[in-house]
């Protein structure tokens, strides 16, 4: 792959659900050496440190679950403009915190691909879709919308105004085994791309995401990947509190990444969820790390699969 210029953007974002700790999430990146595993690789690495969420108001959620709203807009605002800023000198990779920062981070990405003129694809990596509205949510936690807030759905009149709404044509997700009802029905209507566990088993990984990236890669797209922790099986990825079980091995997620950055087309990422307070020494967010370096182009050899005569 070729070479970038990583910019490490903290985002303790930890109001997208009831359970703390994802906000130590970023610290626990860096104390697994992610600057230095991204530099060892040929690329160079800036760290903006962690940022703060804008200071904001807004009137109390129809759905009265809804857990601090607040806090949610004034990330999504905060994320956002860090995403369109970092976007233009190099590759954004966003520590997290909970998935409520994806509608920051994926709004922001889409509007600097349209201002770019580009198509914009995004990943999800997870075993949930996220794809809530803060009317639909039946846990009131709003790190399950933001696919809704960024794929236009109504329900967000908190939130900011989207600059460039998400196709949903343009959206793969890879990992599902935890849909709600209520999600389940929209995705039914929608043409996102689904690749659920049992898609998985029967076809492999590389199969479907390979031919999501043909797609990106026709259009010359830019593709944010968001990785959510629980994509991961919680046997080798324990640190995050809504844990499912059958999820993704080792080797599939480091294959995943291993693909991805032989197709050179991702422009940034998401590393979310990531709870330290439950890890085991440290081995999630180690996992997280290593898969990092291979999005970025770590390798056991350059070209595994050919054999010499
Ligand atoms: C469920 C909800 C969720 C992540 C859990 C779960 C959402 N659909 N998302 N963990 N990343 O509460 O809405
Ligand atoms: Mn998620
Ligand atoms: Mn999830
Ligand atoms: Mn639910």
């Amino acid at each position: 792959m070729t070479q970038k210029h990583c910019i490490l953007v903290g985002a303790p974002v930890d109001c997208g659900k009831r359970r703390q700790g994802c906000l130590m999430g970023p610290d626990a990146y860096r104390t697994a050496g992610i600057a230095e595993a991204i530099a060892k690789l040929g690329h160079t690495v800036e760290d903006l440190g962690n940022l703060a969420p804008r200071n904001v108001t807004v009137a109390a959620p129809r759905n009265a679950l809804v857990h601090k709203l607040a806090e949610n807009v004034g990330w999504a605002q905060t994320l956002m403009e860090a995403a369109q800023e970092t976007a233009q000198r190099g590759m954004p990779i966003f520590l997290g915190g909970d998935h409520a920062l994806a509608a920051g981070t994926v709004a922001g990405m889409a509007a600097h691909a349209q201002a770019e003129g580009r198509p914009f694809f995004a990943l999800w990596l997870d075993a949930h879709s996220d794809i809530h509205t803060p009317d639909t949510t039946d846990s009131g936690n709003l790190h399950g919308t933001p696919v809704g807030y960024v794929t236009g759905r109504a329900g967000f009149d908190a939130y900011p105004a989207l600059p460039a709404k998400v196709e949903t044509q343009n959206i793969c997700m890879i990992g599902l085994r935890s849909v709600d009802a209520a999600e389940h029905a929209i995705l039914s209507d929608a043409d996102v791309m689904l690749v659920d566990m049992r898609r998985i088993d029967e076809e492999g990984i590389s199969t479907p995401l390979k031919a999501f990236l043909e797609r990106v890669e026709a259009v010359n797209g830019m593709l944010h990947v968001s990785l959510d922790v629980d994509f991961l099986d919680p046997s080798i990825a324990p640190a995050v509190g809504t844990t499912v079980p059958g999820g993704a091995t080792v080797r599939e997620g480091h294959l995943v990444m291993e693909i991805l950055s032989d197709s050179d087309l991702v422009t940034s990422l998401d590393l979310v969820e990531l709870n330290p307070f439950l890890d085991d020494r440290g081995k999630t967010a180690n996992l997280m790390v290593d898969l990092t370096a291979s999005l970025l182009g770590r390798r056991v050899f350059d070209r595994p699969t050919r054999d010499k005569q």
